[in-house]
């Protein structure tokens, strides 16, 4: 059995469909405060998790025996700054107890996903390095940070093989993203079928390291299946896409929808938290550790994007 806890946030969602394909709906349960409104997921076992609940999420460990665990509940940067005691508690906390349950019950693997938010305003800019400095200024960003050097203590103090990957933003469309700094390269999809126009709250030449989701559930499972004895990195893997600026991505966007205008929010508080991110990743570590390869462009991510969306939403 697969437990994801955090099954109806925009990762977990497609965690979910993609667990389920290979080992089969039954096995794959997917945990959530409530079930998904997405048909997709009400294909296999469902279960009521506040995973800052222990005694909740120890009874579905006991139930479920689960070989591996995914953690996807958190709070991201965006909605971490307005409430930093809650981000921290679900963070951090959330983290301890699949960890430490993951020892009890004996889970063969626990995957768990940071960001690039561990990175801060002194840390390089472009092309940034697996070990770098790292001084993350968002409450999200910290609990990242902390949560990774916890999962190395945890593997090299106790032998639990959890595995981690610093996500860039993700753009998906089968779930919304909620509540992240990296948003916008959602909603400029929707607005620009809807309305022909966006106006963006990261200015012009915000340049950040993105990537499309199928990419990054392909990554996250082949890191997964990867040999342990191959994986050099326990806190967790740079892993990179591509990375664009909002007027590069319009520019795409026109190639499909000529007439989109693209305007901008001045003064949005998600415009500090971009500025204190890296603009480009170097993911070596994990092309050498476990052959990881980005397969969309910015083009393909874009035609990809408007035609599902076209196809599902409007
Ligand atoms: C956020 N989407 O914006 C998340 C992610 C790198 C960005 O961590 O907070």
């Amino acid at each position: 059995n697969i437990l994801v806890i955090g099954s109806n946030g925009q990762i977990g969602t497609e965690l979910v469909i993609a667990l389920r394909n290979i080992y089969g709906d039954s096995n794959v349960i997917a945990c959530d405060l409530q079930p998904s409104k997405q048909i997709e997921l009400s294909a296999g076992p469902f279960e009521v998790v506040n995973v800052l609940d222990k005694q909740v999420v120890s009874d579905v460990f006991k139930k479920y025996k689960p070989t591996q665990v995914y953690l996807l509940a958190a709070l991201l940067s965006a909605t971490g700054e307005k409430n930093p005691a809650l981000a921290w508690d679900l963070n951090m906390n959330g983290l301890f107890h699949v960890l430490d349950l993951a020892i009890e019950f004996k889970t063969a693997k626990v995957y768990w996903p940071s960001s690039i938010a561990v990175f801060g305003p002194n840390s390089p800019k472009h092309n940034t390095d697996q070990f770098c400095v790292m001084d993350p200024n968002t409450v999200y960003g910290i609990s990242k940070l902390a949560g990774e050097r916890w999962c190395e203590y945890y593997f090299q103090k106790y032998g639990l093989d959890v595995r981690s990957i610093r996500y860039p933003g993700l753009i998906s469309w089968k779930a919304m993203p909620g509540g992240g700094t990296t948003d916008y390269a959602v909603h400029i999809f929707h607005e620009a079928l809807k309305n022909k126009s966006y106006q963006s709250f990261l200015s012009a030449t915000t340049e950040l390291p993105m990537m499309y989701m199928d990419d990054a559930i392909r990554g996250t499972l082949e890191l997964m299946d990867a040999p342990a004895d191959n994986l050099r990195i326990r806190s967790a893997y740079n892993f990179a896409g591509v990375s664009f600026t909002p007027e590069i991505l319009a520019e795409e966007i026109k190639k499909h929808i000529p007439e989109f205008k693209l305007g901008y929010v001045e003064n949005d508080p998600r415009q500090l938290i971009a500025n204190s991110w890296p603009a480009s990743i170097n993911d070596d570590y994990a092309r050498t550790d476990w052959g990881w390869k980005p397969n969309y462009d910015l083009a393909k991510i874009t035609s990809d994007m408007l035609e599902n969306i076209k196809k599902t939403v409007y």
